[in-house]
């Protein structure tokens, strides 16, 4: 019998037995840790346990029955299987660019994990107006090879459904449901956060626009309908180690079947929110940089898509002259949606990001949100007109255009 054989919640205290009791030798004997609660995230608690000596080090990641954000939100700590199995079977599709997961513990509801302490978290690399050459490269790697090897072009029908039926996950595709394609058009549950200079362009933009409520809602029923890809879910600039060498996609928690365009789509649009804090700063190479990187992941994601695709789509119909370029098109309109359906949702959501929020001058920071939603509008009202790279950052140079003269 151990103590970790019931489910609790851990303390920093708790972690290095925790650690020798899962993984014996992972430490050597007598060695003296440090532990670190180091969780940036909504929803979890993330710890570092570093060998003082060695330096050697670990992460665990562990589920609380609460959610960080709000304690009235409760989920199931099954979200912590699906993470760890999803990195499982990413680091098959996408070697090199998951961490290792050592051991995941469907009692403590916690994983051990690779560390990357010599990594930062994309974001606030961002934030600090850092440029990543490799960044547009590896992520479409990443994308292209955990997409499309998860789709009925590539894989057996039979074992695609058994896969869509063991990354079932309900209660965070909700939380999406709601934050992502209800809240933001409507405040249904008054969670949203609006900053005030922008509450009368909020309503007027997104509250009272049926238009757009249309074209949101035949997005939610896609998303919830179309079991496409095994998607990470929630692939924004939080997710993301990065290095000048390497590049790290964590956190796939939000794992489902859905439509790709939803991940490809969320990369862009964290770009973008990269565009709004260097522009808040007068940081023109960091802007030119976020907006050149945004286009190479759309135009690089549909080289390597139709390279892969050529090789490895075994679906006899797939392998029908002109399909790939049909199925690539949708995919291209799905990730105009979710790039607008993440700008507005981080925009006037609960759950926003720094990267505008930190936008100290307020009528900078009034600005940002204006463009993000008027870009955003155009990407989810044109989805079907968008084809490459520079179409998305057109639109994008467009809303800034318009709101230097209003
Ligand atoms: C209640 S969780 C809020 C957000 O945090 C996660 O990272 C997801 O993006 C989710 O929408
Ligand atoms: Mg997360």
């Amino acid at each position: 019998m151990s103590r970790f054989d019931k489910y609790f919640l851990m303390k920093e205290g708790d972690v290095t037995e925790y650690v020798h009791f899962r993984i014996p030798r992972y430490f050597n004997a007598g060695a003296k840790t440090s532990v670190k609660e180091i969780g940036d995230g909504n929803l979890n608690y993330v710890f570092r346990v570093v060998d003082d000596e060695s330096g050697k080090s670990i992460i665990i990641k562990q589920a609380g029955e609460q959610l960080r954000i709000s304690a009235e939100m409760h989920i199931s700590t099954d979200r912590n299987r699906i993470e760890s199995e999803i990195l499982l079977l990413q680091d098959k599709y996408a070697p090199g660019l998951v961490p290792k997961i050592f051991e995941y513990d469907t009692t403590m509801c916690a994983c051990l994990m690779e560390d990357f302490s010599d990594y930062q978290l994309m974001r606030y690399a961002l934030m600090e107006h850092k440029t990543f050459p490799r960044f547009a490269g590896d992520i479409t790697t990443y994308m292209v090879n955990t997409l499309l090897n998860t789709t009925d072009a590539v894989m057996e029908h039979k074992a695609k459904k058994a896969l869509v039926k063991s990354f079932i996950n309900p209660e965070l595709c909700e939380i999406t449901e709601d934050l992502v394609y209800t809240e933001p058009y409507n405040d249904a549950k008054g969670r949203n956060i609006v900053t005030p200079e922008n509450l009368d362009f909020v309503k007027k933009e997104l509250y009272e626009d049926k238009a757009l409520h249309l074209e949101v809602a035949k997005l939610k029923f896609d998303f919830m309908n179309n079991a496409q890809a095994l998607l990470h879910g929630d692939l924004h600039t939080g997710s993301i180690f990065v290095k000048p060498d390497s590049t790290k996609i964590f956190d796939p928690e939000f794992a489902f079947y859905g439509p790709m365009g939803y991940d490809i789509g969320n990369v862009v649009a964290n770009l973008f929110f990269a565009w709004d804090n260097g522009d808040a700063a007068g940081n023109g190479a960091f802007c030119d940089w976020a907006l050149k990187t945004a286009a190479e992941v759309v135009d690089l994601f549909k080289k390597k898509f139709l390279a892969e695709y050529a090789k490895k789509a075994g679906d006899i119909m797939a392998a029908t002259e002109g399909f790939a370029e049909y199925y690539l098109d949708t995919i291209i309109a799905d990730t105009a949606a979710g790039c607008g359906t993440e700008l507005i949702r981080r925009t006037v959501g609960m759950a926003q990001v720094k990267d505008v929020t930190a936008i100290a001058d307020r009528a900078k920071r009034v600005r940002a949100e204006r463009i993000n939603i008027r870009c955003a509008k155009d990407l989810i009202m044109n989805r079907a007109s968008f084809k490459t790279g520079d179409d998305f950052t057109a639109a994008f140079q467009r809303a800034v255009k318009e709101r230097s003269h209003t």
